[in-house]
C-alpha cells in the first residue's frame, strides 16, 4: 500500500491536541493525527490497554508525541489520570478527537429487536456517546483559550443499516451530544463538530457479516462511485480542528464520496453491486 501523504503546513503551529482511539496504523484517529502533525500540531495520545501500548507507543513516538497514556473511557480513575497527566505537562490544550466506539460483538449481527439487551445498549451508549461528554468536560477544563473537539461517527445514527444495531442509536446520541457540547461550550470559544465518515477498512470494521457487500454496495451507489478515503476524513479533521474552521460548530460533516445524499441509486449502480451486469 502506497504510504499516505498529507498537506504540509503551519495551521495548527503552537497548537497542542489530545488524540484518542488509535489503535493501529489503519484507525482513523491515526490518520488524523498524523494530517495535524503535518501541519504542526504537539499531540499526546492515549490508548486502551497495555495490549495497545505495543503498537500506540512506535506510532505516537514517530510524530514525537509528548504524552502516551494509557485511557480506558470506562474507568473514572483512568481519565483522571489522562487528563491530570495532559494538565501537568502541558497545563492547557486547544483540541481533541474523540475516534472510540464499541458495542457487543453480539449486538452487531442480525436484527435489532432480538440482539439489543439491557446490558448491550447500557454498554455501547456509555463508551460510544458518554465517554465524548466526559472527555468533553475534562478537555474543555484546560481550553482557557478557547479550542475544537471532534468525534467520529456514522450514517447508521440517521438511516437504517443491517447489523449496525444498537450503534446506530448510540450514534444518534453522539451526533445529539455534539449539538449540546456545541451549545454549552460556545460561550467559550469551543467548537464541537462531529465527522460522519463512511466505510473504512479499520480493526472497528473488521469481521463485519456483510462487510464485502458494503463496500461494494458503498461503491457503486456514492455520488462519487468511490469508497471513502481515509485523506478526505483526516481533511475534514484538520478544517475543523484549526482556524479554517472559525464559526463551524454542532455539525455532523459527512466525508462519505456523498452516499448520505443518495435516495435511489442509478439502476446501472444498483446492478453493479449486486454483481448482476
Ligand atoms: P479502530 O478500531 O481503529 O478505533 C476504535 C478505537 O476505540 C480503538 O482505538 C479502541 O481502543 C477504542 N476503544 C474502544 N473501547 C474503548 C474504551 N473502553 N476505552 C478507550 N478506548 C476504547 O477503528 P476506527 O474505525 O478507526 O474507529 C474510530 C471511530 O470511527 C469510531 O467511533 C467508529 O465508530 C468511527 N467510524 C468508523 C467507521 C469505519 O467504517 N471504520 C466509519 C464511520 C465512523
Ligand atoms: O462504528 C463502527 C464500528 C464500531 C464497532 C466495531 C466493533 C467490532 C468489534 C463497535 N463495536 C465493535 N465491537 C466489536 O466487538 N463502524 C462505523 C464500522 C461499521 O461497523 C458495522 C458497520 C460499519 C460501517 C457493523 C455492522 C454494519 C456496518
Amino acid at each position: 500500500m502506497a504510504k499516505r501523504v498529507f498537506p504540509t503546513g503551519t495551521l495548527m503551529q503552537g497548537k497542542k491536541g489530545l488524540i484518542m482511539g488509535v489503535a493501529n496504523k489503519n484507525s482513523i484517529a491515526w490518520a488524523i493525527a498524523e494530517q495535524l502533525a503535518a501541519q504542526g500540531a504537539e499531540l499526546a495520545f492515549t490508548y486502551q490497554g497495555e495490549a495497545l501500548e505495543r503498537r500506540v507507543r512506535p506510532l505516537a513516538e514517530s510524530l514525537g508525541a509528548d504524552i502516551i497514556v494509557p485511557c480506558d473511557v470506562t474507568d473514572d480513575a483512568s481519565m483522571d489520570a489522562c487528563f491530570d497527566a495532559i494538565k501537568d505537562t502541558w497545563g492547557e490544550m486547544d483540541f481533541l478527537v474523540h475516534s472510540i466506539a464499541f458495542a457487543g460483538r453480539e449486538q452487531l449481527a442480525g436484527s435489532f429487536i432480538d440482539q439489543t439487551t439491557r446490558e448491550g445498549f447500557a454498554t455501547a451508549m456509555d463508551i460510544s456517546a458518554y465517554s465524548f461528554v466526559d472527555s468533553a468536560r475534562r478537555a474543555s477544563a484546560l481550553m482557557d483559550a478557547g479550542g475544537a473537539m471532534i468525534t467520529m461517527t456514522y450514517l447508521g445514527s440517521e438511516r437504517v443499516i443491517p447489523n449496525y444495531n444498537v450503534m446506530g442509536v448510540a450514534k444518534a446520541a453522539l451526533e445529539a451530544c455534539t449539538r449540546y457540547l456545541a451549545a454549552d461550550l460556545g460561550p467559550r470559544g469551543i467548537r464541537v463538530n462531529a465527522i460522519s465518515a463512511g466505510p473504512l477498512k479499520t480493526l472497528a470494521a473488521a469481521g463485519i457479516g456483510s462487510g464485502r457487500h458494503m463496500f461494494r454496495f458503498n461503491k457503486a451507489a456514492a455520488a462519487l462511485r468511490e469508497n471513502t478515503e481515509l485523506e478526505g476524513v483526516a481533511g475534514a479533521a484538520l478544517y475543523l480542528l484549526s482556524s479554517l474552521g472559525t464559526s463551524c460548530t454542532g455539525e455532523t460533516h459527512h466525508v462519505d464520496g456523498g452516499f448520505h445524499a443518495i435516495g435511489m441509486p442509478q439502476e446501472e449502480a444498483l446492478k453493479q453491486s449486486l454483481g448482476i451486469d
